[in-house]
């Protein structure tokens, strides 16, 4: 019998092409898990508690909701802790980081930093952003992204400088140089609602344009695209999570965001976050972890050869672990 062909051979069978092979075993999701719980930044290096991921995107994309899904998958409850928002303005005002722990309370050797998000019409400017891959702790109460310089008046930007100088000489005088590896992100996420991606303002298509030309610029911090909402651009999803490795809509999806901005396909994770649910499911925590792992492991690869460039001392006297 010709493979090819449908049930009856009325005509040529076309067996969707897989995006990513997904094993959705619950022994799968248990190495998955043991590799993340499992994970160190640099083996050996104990300076290196953890390792920052930044999670950048539009206001509604689903990044906080995103923290809520990794909490929740460790702590085997349904956590809320990063405030999701509804409405278009963002409820994560500032950057916040999110130690996430496992079901018995240890600390996993990552991080989750929630970004405020860009907002419709809003231009950021990318010191701002290169700020925020920095971790400067000063920038947590105030990285309320600022206009750029056709709106900006003359105030600000001296005192932009006076605060820029500030920070320089903070480092320079607590030699905080430590303070810096574990603060700044080895990775960064790009989070992009499928459902809408279609309609994707100018401004925000742009801003990530900027964040990739940044990235590069600093050394290549690995980039992963987390696209949220695969719920909300499928009824196949929406009914059977395990269609987002098949479902044309999705490979359509990703295509687009291949097309647009020049990823590959295995820097692409299409998600579904949990929003009423009150245990996570095996097919949500799978594919989450599957993202999760790739962030960490390339943020470990990273790491290295920063280190081997030594473009960062983990050595440096005067080091204190944050
Ligand atoms: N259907 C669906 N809704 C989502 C998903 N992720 C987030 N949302 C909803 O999108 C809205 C914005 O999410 P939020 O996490 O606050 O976005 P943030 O501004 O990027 O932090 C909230 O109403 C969420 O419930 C998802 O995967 N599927
Ligand atoms: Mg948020």
């Amino acid at each position: 019998m010709n493979q090819n062909r449908g049930a009856g051979g009325r005509g040529p069978y076309h067996r969707p092409e897989l995006l990513r092979e997904i094993d959705w075993s619950e022994k799968n999701l248990q190495n998955l898990k043991r590799d993340v719980e499992m994970f160190v930044p640099l083996q050996g290096q104990n300076q290196f508690k953890r390792m920052n991921i930044l999670l950048l995107g539009q206001v509604g994309a689903g990044k906080s909701s995103i923290v809520n899904t990794i909490t929740s998958i460790f702590g085997d409850y349904a956590s809320h802790k990063a405030e999701s928002t509804s409405s278009d303005h963002s409820v994560t005002r500032v950057y916040r980081q999110y130690q996430i722990r496992s079901s018995t309370g240890t600390d996993l050797a990552f991080r989750l930093c929630d970004t405020k998000g860009i907002e419709d019409g809003e231009t950021i400017r990318t010191e701002e952003i290169q700020r925020m891959i920095g971790g400067e702790k000063l920038d947590m109460e105030t990285s309320e992204p600022s206009y750029d310089g056709s709106s900006r008046s003359k105030f600000q930007y001296w005192k932009d400088k006076l605060f820029g100088f500030a920070r320089w000489m903070r480092r320079w005088i607590f030699k905080a140089k430590a303070l810096d590896i574990n603060m700044r992100a080895y990775c960064v996420v790009y989070v992009i609602d499928a459902s809408t991606l279609h309609v994707i303002p100018e401004n925000v298509a742009n801003y990530f344009k900027d964040c990739r030309k940044l990235m590069k610029q600093n050394e290549g911090i690995p980039e992963i695209v987390l696209l949220t909402k695969a719920d909300d651009c499928s009824t196949e999803v929406e009914g059977d999570l395990k269609a987002i490795s098949y479902c044309p809509d999705i490979k359509t999806v990703v295509q687009k965001v291949m097309d647009k901005f020049g990823f590959h396909a295995n820097q692409i994770f299409p998600v579904v976050n949990i929003l009423k649910d009150v245990r996570v499911r095996t097919e949500t925590s799978i594919l989450f972890l599957m993202a999760l792992r790739q962030m960490l492991f390339e943020g470990r690869d990273h790491i290295r050869e920063l280190v081997d460039k030594k473009k960062i001392n983990i050595d440096a006297p005067g080091d204190h672990i944050v």
